[in-house]
């Protein structure tokens, strides 16, 4: 076994490496899990997130075909929501569409007549204001550390308060006694809230997605005491890596210190009595999906495409929603001065970069786009010759073989964002390309925590450990790329979603 060690020790300090037991050996005291039951929180799940996992696509005859959305989370909590029955609410992402639009897309799925989609209706407005201002220009930049980005209106507050009150009104509509209501993500942090004032007493966890800010950026905005203590009304509250929580806790602490009563004898705090816990739980992905599905022909195929495509030389690839937090810019910069530091690259390297199409009615995306094809330009301009062009862009979306196609051909991917909950892309890069692919990893993303040892971490920044990064990426030996990308699986196959959901719901049913 070929020793594996970081090669870049540079001015950054590496997150503290996740340990998923963290959690449950800091709640010891509790006691082992009870086991599925009926005791309250043992009956339904029951669901809220911004948007249904449904796609809805337009008709001839102008009405919607609903199918159900694919993706990690979705397929994670599809055998337990269609096992233990429930009720999934969220808005269906298309203005004009509703209840009505959802029918026929859970007809396909085994168990779907045990589960209901419930859509939350949205005025256009409320998508402009609660969506597009408060969720995307408000809280998304600053949660990422991009204060400067923030356009708080004060419209958007008040629409963000209404959007989570309107789901409380659905989701009580709908509950029984037993449900266990898990929230998602930073569209609906005051659900909970809302939830009680209704007078409800149920089991409720919330799970938030991206990072949690320190206090001092928070304060920069409206509301913010209203949303920490929004997430004080949940009995368990999630994060992706221990700084997140800390950073919670922090905040709580400073804005609510009655609720830190120095007797509870554990970190976490108190409200009206109820104990709130508060836990590590990186998201990850179907590990099995993606590399059973990485075999599939056409998945084949395409790979073969791609690697002849790129007639030899050392394919780096890039998989990225748009968004100023994933880091492109800086990714580019890091390949501008590889190849200026080693000739050698020249003509021997090649990034094929995809950016998603992502929020561009938002401006800070627009000219987030902007940037990274302006670099995109000047960077084939500069070193581009008749037959290499040293980054081929992409702004659109592949098919999942297609993404596939691309984890496997890619000899290293490039995941550099500048602050990212926890990166998928990396995990899915691990599990599909099984051959001796390269993970270079910004410090940045929750990713790190997990495979910091096994990946070449880099701090996007920093623009000369990009590019050793990729040169190293280029010249690293078989043996070295094997080791380093079988220890990443051992640890995304053992530590896949459905572990995660499995942990969550586990250690949202044993609270209380
Ligand atoms: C948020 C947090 C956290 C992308 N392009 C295509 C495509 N994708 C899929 C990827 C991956 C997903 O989209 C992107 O997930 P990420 O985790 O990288 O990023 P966010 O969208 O920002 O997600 C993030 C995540 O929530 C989960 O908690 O990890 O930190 O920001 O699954 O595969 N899929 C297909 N075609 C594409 O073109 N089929």
């Amino acid at each position: 076994m070929v020793q594996v060690q970081v090669p870049f020790r540079s001015r950054y300090t590496p997150p503290p490496p996740t340990r998923w037991d963290a959690w449950e050996r800091r709640h010891s005291p509790l006691g082992p899990y009870p086991g599925p039951n009926r005791r309250k929180g043992g009956g339904r799940l029951v669901l809220a997130s911004n948007r249904l996992p449904v796609t809805l696509t337009p008709k001839p005859d102008g009405r919607w075909q609903s199918s159900p959305a694919s993706g990690g989370l979705v397929s994670a909590l599809w055998p337990i929501l269609s096992r233990r029955g429930g009720v999934w609410t969220g808005w269906t992402g298309a203005p004009g569409a509703g209840q009505a639009e959802l029918d026929g897309a859970l007809e396909s799925l085994p168990g779907g007549d045990r589960c209901r989609l419930q859509a939350v209706a949205l005025t256009e407005e409320e998508v402009e204001s609660y969506y597009g201002g408060f969720s995307n220009q408000v809280l998304w930049p600053l949660f990422h550390g991009f204060s400067h980005l923030c356009r708080p209106a004060p419209h958007f507050w008040e629409s963000y308060r209404r959007v989570n009150a309107r789901f409380a009104d659905s989701l009580t509509a709908c509950l029984r006694w037993d449900d266990l209501i898990w929230v998602q993500d930073y569209h609906l942090i005051l659900l909970g809230k809302e939830l009680r004032e209704r007078g409800l007493d149920h089991r409720m966890v919330y799970f938030l997605h991206i990072p949690f800010p320190p206090l001092e950026l928070l304060e920069r905005i409206p509301g913010h005491r209203e949303l920490v203590e929004g997430l004080l009304h949940f009995d368990l509250v999630g994060f992706q890596t221990i700084r997140d929580r800390e950073h919670f806790l922090d905040a709580a602490r400073q804005l609510f210190p009655e609720s830190f009563p120095p007797e509870s004898g554990i970190p976490d705090p108190v409200l009206d009595g109820r104990q709130i816990l508060t836990g590590i739980f990186p998201i990850s992905i179907d590990f099995q999906g993606y590399s059973g599905d990485a075999h599939g022909s056409v998945v084949l195929a395409l790979e073969q495409a791609i690697r002849n495509q790129a007639r030899g030389r050392t394919l780096l690839l890039g998989v990225d929603r748009l968004d100023y937090t994933k880091g492109i810019p800086e990714k580019l910069k890091g390949l501008d001065l590889a190849l200026e530091r080693w000739p050698e690259l020249r003509g021997s390297v090649v990034l094929k970069q995809l950016v998603v199409p992502s929020r561009d009615t938002v401006p800070a995306y627009r000219d987030a786009k902007a940037e990274i094809e302006e670099r995109v330009d000047a960077l084939n301009r500069r070193w581009g010759t008749a037959d290499w062009v040293p980054v081929e862009y992409r702004y659109e979306s592949w098919t999942r073989a297609e993404l596939l196609a691309h984890y496997r051909a890619a000899d290293a991917a490039l995941v550099t964002p500048l602050n990212d909950g926890m990166n998928l892309v990396a995990k899915e890069y691990v599990a599909a390309n099984a051959g001796s692919g390269v993970l270079i990893l910004s410090v940045f993303a929750g990713t790190a925590g997990e495979l910091g040892e096994s990946a070449l971490l880099v701090n996007p920044s920093e623009s000369d450990s990009v590019a050793a990064a990729i040169r190293q990426a280029h010249v690293m030996a078989p043996e070295e790329r094997r080791a380093r990308m079988d220890q990443a699986r051992n640890q995304i196959r053992s530590h896949d979603v459905h572990r995660w959901v499995k942990h969550f719901l586990e250690a949202g049913i044993r609270i209380r």
